[in-house]
């Protein structure tokens, strides 16, 4: 029987990604969860399926795919219904703009090894990390906010979920934990309510987690 296994963590917005396209595609899937505040995900036996040691990674038939991003294009390849991208190539490497800049340019920022770092080698407090944050955080969403208010619709582009959807709702929530006012970017903040009226995103939901702590659960 073919076996789908998603290690991940109830808060990570990089676990949140992957868990939309699965819901969104109507995948099962075994949800494995890797407490990054015990540090699981630095263990020698998980850096083994994931070697930079985060989440999340896929187990698709016992095939390793680390990296959210990778996973997310394999399971569009792979289980086409509900496709994550349109056909024109143009509006594709748009989507894929936004991707970027979430992935590669405001994630790393305020993942929890740089902001560890800061806090052991520089002595940075819970408010310069947050300050932290924010500068990096605040920049990526000045270029979503111009960059989809020129191609949303319902949703980031048009009328139609893709991929830049389910990179900016779990980015949208880590910039809220990081206290940033998301209500200065009103293109996202639509997007944000529109997608998270979908069951989708409310399956995908870190606060609907088997791993979600009591005092996250949404009541
Ligand atoms: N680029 C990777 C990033 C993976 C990553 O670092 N995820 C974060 C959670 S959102 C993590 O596991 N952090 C643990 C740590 O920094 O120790 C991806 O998209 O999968």
């Amino acid at each position: 029987m073919a076996s789908m296994v998603l290690y991940n963590y109830f808060r990570s917005s990089t676990s949140y990604r992957v868990r939309l396209a699965l819901h969104y595609k109507g995948l099962q899937f075994e949800y494995k969860p890797i407490n990054l505040l015990k540090g699981e995900q630095l263990s020698a036996d998980y850096k083994r399926i994931n070697p930079l040691g985060g989440v999340p990674t896929l187990v698709h038939d016992g095939k390793i795919i680390p990296e959210s991003f990778a996973i997310m294009e394999y399971l569009d390849e792979v289980f086409p219904q509900n496709p994550l991208f349109p056909q024109d190539a143009y509006t594709k490497a748009r989507i894929r703009q936004v991707c970027e800049v979430i992935n590669s340019f405001m994630h790393p920022m305020a993942n929890l090894k740089t902001l560890k770092y800061m806090e052991t080698k520089h002595g940075y407090d819970q408010n310069q990390k947050d300050e932290w944050a924010q500068h990096w955080i605040n920049q990526g969403l000045e270029v979503l906010e111009t960059t989809l208010k020129e191609f949303s619709g319902t949703y980031s582009f048009g009328n139609e979920i893709t991929m830049a959807d389910l990179f900016l709702i779990p980015q949208l929530l880590t910039s809220q934990r990081y206290k940033v006012d998301i209500s200065k970017y009103p293109t996202l903040v639509k997007i944000n309510e529109n997608c998270l009226k979908l069951e989708s995103f409310q399956k995908a939901h870190p606060f609907a987690q088997i791993d979600t702590p009591e005092e996250f659960k949404k009541k």
